[in-house]
């Protein structure tokens, strides 16, 4: 069992992290400058090169898998991130992700497969795509409505030919340290490349989507340009930007949090108010803007709100040992 000793570093940096962002949004307020964009209180240097996208509105998945909520302002999403390539602090990605080259790219596709091969940016972007609205829950209690543009993994999976030997999918982020500084400092924390995995039903789950854009246009780098996985029922972290590797296998495949924290961090990691990190409560969240002054503290869903679409995935499961 992994020690909780082993990481206190992780929890003290993001909540001393998390503390600054909302002290330096308030600090903003409090100047009088309310109106100066979110994007600017959380990072300035990356130069955006979002391009617009086509896509239709939510395709064969209906209305059940679009929320009307509101959106979170585009600028918070793009400032308020975790990607730790790139930095354990949250406006890190947003300053440092676009020394990320993410043209030419290509995911190689292997393992139990009858036609292994590998998809290059082009047949990426070849994919129809669609806009999906799916509230987005990280597992330190924060939670965002984004308007991702992308399509079913299950499409991509079908591509493939998966055999009936795959059990699990399991995907692993770009690794190259030239050109992700967060895998060279001495505060890294995880076994790189960023690795996460997925059940096969959970995969070929509608709701499960790559998502190559968002608010219309493609991805930022600090929000995993040029391809992410999206499963709005888990907790953020399983949400693996910049995928470069898909393996389908017949065992459940390690995971960078798990190897990390196993107590803290499981496989399935389905958001459930009822199940607590060991840390920390899950039954509320923050939903960006949140502020201190007005934290926008509203409780959380199980499985973030899909239990009507994702339920039946684990009936009969005990959530509190599969968490
Ligand atoms: N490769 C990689 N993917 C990642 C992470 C990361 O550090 N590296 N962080 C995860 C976590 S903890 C969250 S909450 C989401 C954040 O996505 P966002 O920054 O686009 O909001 O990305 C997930 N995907
Ligand atoms: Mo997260």
């Amino acid at each position: 069992m992994a020690s909780r000793f082993k990481i206190p570093h992780i929890a003290s940096s993001e909540i001393t992290s998390e503390t600054a962002y909302f002290n330096r949004r308030e600090l903003i307020k409090v100047a009088g400058m309310a109106a100066v964009p979110t994007a600017l209180a959380g990072c300035s240097s990356a130069e955006s090169a979002e391009t617009p996208l086509d896509f239709a509105a939510a395709g064969d998945a209906g209305a059940g898998f679009t929320t009307s909520e509101a959106l979170t302002p585009e600028g918070d999403v793009k400032s308020y991130c975790n990607f730790y390539e790139f930095g354990t602090d949250k406006g890190d990605p947003a300053k440092y992700a676009s020394e990320m080259t993410t043209d030419p790219w290509s995911i190689e596709v292997d393992g139990m497969v009858n036609k292994p091969g590998k998809l290059n940016l082009e047949d990426i972007m070849g994919f129809e795509l669609e806009e999906r609205i799916y509230r987005f829950r990280c597992v330190e209690a924060w939670s965002m409505v984004v308007p991702w543009i992308g399509f079913p993994l299950y499409k991509l999976l079908e591509k493939f030919e998966p055999t009936s030997d795959a059990k699990y999918v399991e995907f692993r982020t770009l690794y190259r340290r030239s050109e992700m500084r967060g895998t060279r400092s001495f505060t890294n924390i995880i076994d790189w490349p960023y690795r996460e995995g997925l059940r096969m039903d959970e995969a070929m789950h509608p709701l499960t989507l790559m998502a190559v854009g968002m608010y219309g246009k493609t991805l930022p780098n600090q929000n995993g340009a040029p391809i992410r996985l999206v499963v709005p029922w888990k907790y953020g972290f399983k949400s693996i930007k910049s995928v470069v590797q898909i393996r389908l296998t017949s065992k459940q495949p390690d995971t960078s949090w798990q190897a990390l924290a196993a107590s803290e961090y499981g496989f399935y990691s389905n958001v459930n108010p009822e199940v607590d990190h060991p840390r920390w409560s899950q039954r509320y969240e923050r939903r960006l803007p949140s502020t201190l002054l007005n934290p926008n503290r509203i409780p959380t869903q199980k499985f973030n709100g899909y239990e009507e679409q994702v339920g039946a995935l684990y009936a009969g499961m005990d959530l509190s040992k599969y968490y």
